[in-house]
């Protein structure tokens, strides 16, 4: 069963700069989306651990980014969400610095994981930061998320309406279809993950 998950996992710190972030060189692999697509969960489901990263279905929970050193090996950082709407407690100008300064020159960033919510349309801001995420080289593939919410015919449109909203070029990038409580699609992502983290090493 433990297959299934990556076996050890610990909260590093949290960072609003990344001047700030651990000294070590290893690599890391980034969550990225909008606010509430799913990232912290995800973390959560790949490390089997229910309050490793913190979660709420209210969007703008995660502030800063978060560090979870895996296996002793690497870091899973969990990135804010983006697109949040309420302008009460969401900084625009502090995640986009944020963001901008961590893709900069990253020589420890080895995969993006971008999250798009399998239940609804792209939007405006998801297609910015799709072109954000072309205009570097980094390796980045797609995770589709909450997929258990979908019915068999809505799981068999995804890749045609994200070629539609996309652009053909999306499906140079590997695709996801992931749901926290579908052990199966866990371990694609968390083989892929190990694959490319040891690659790099
Ligand atoms: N049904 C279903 N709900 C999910 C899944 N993954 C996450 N959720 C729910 O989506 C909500 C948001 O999850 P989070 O993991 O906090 O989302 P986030 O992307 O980290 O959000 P921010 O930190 O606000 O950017 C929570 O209510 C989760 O329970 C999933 O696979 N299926
Ligand atoms: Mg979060």
């Amino acid at each position: 069963m433990d297959q299934f998950y990556f076996k050890k996992a610990s909260f590093v710190k949290s960072v609003a700069d990344i001047k700030d972030a651990p000294l070590d060189n290893l690599k890391e692999v980034l969550f990225v989306g909008k606010s509430n697509v799913g990232k912290s969960s995800l973390i959560n489901a790949l490390t089997n651990m229910k309050k490793l990263a913190f979660t709420s279905s209210n969007p703008g929970h995660t502030k800063l980014l978060n560090y979870f050193l895996i296996d002793n090996m690497f870091y899973l950082v969990d990135c804010p969400g983006y697109g949040y709407s309420s302008k009460r407690d969401y900084d625009y100008e502090f995640y986009g610095k944020l963001v901008e300064n961590y893709f900069k020159d990253n020589k420890k960033l080895s995969l993006i994981i971008f999250l798009l919510d399998s239940r609804h349309e792209p939007t405006n801001d998801d297609l910015d930061f799709y072109q954000f995420l072309l205009s570097y080289n980094y390796h980045f593939v797609i995770c589709m998320t909450k997929c258990d919410k979908l019915n068999m015919s809505m799981k068999s449109k995804i890749t045609k309406n994200l070629k539609y909203k996309f652009g053909d070029a999306v499906l140079n990038n590997k695709i996801f279809l992931c749901s926290t409580n579908d052990k199966q699609s866990i371990l694609l992502l968390k083989n892929y993950i190990e694959t490319c983290v040891k690659e790099e090493n």
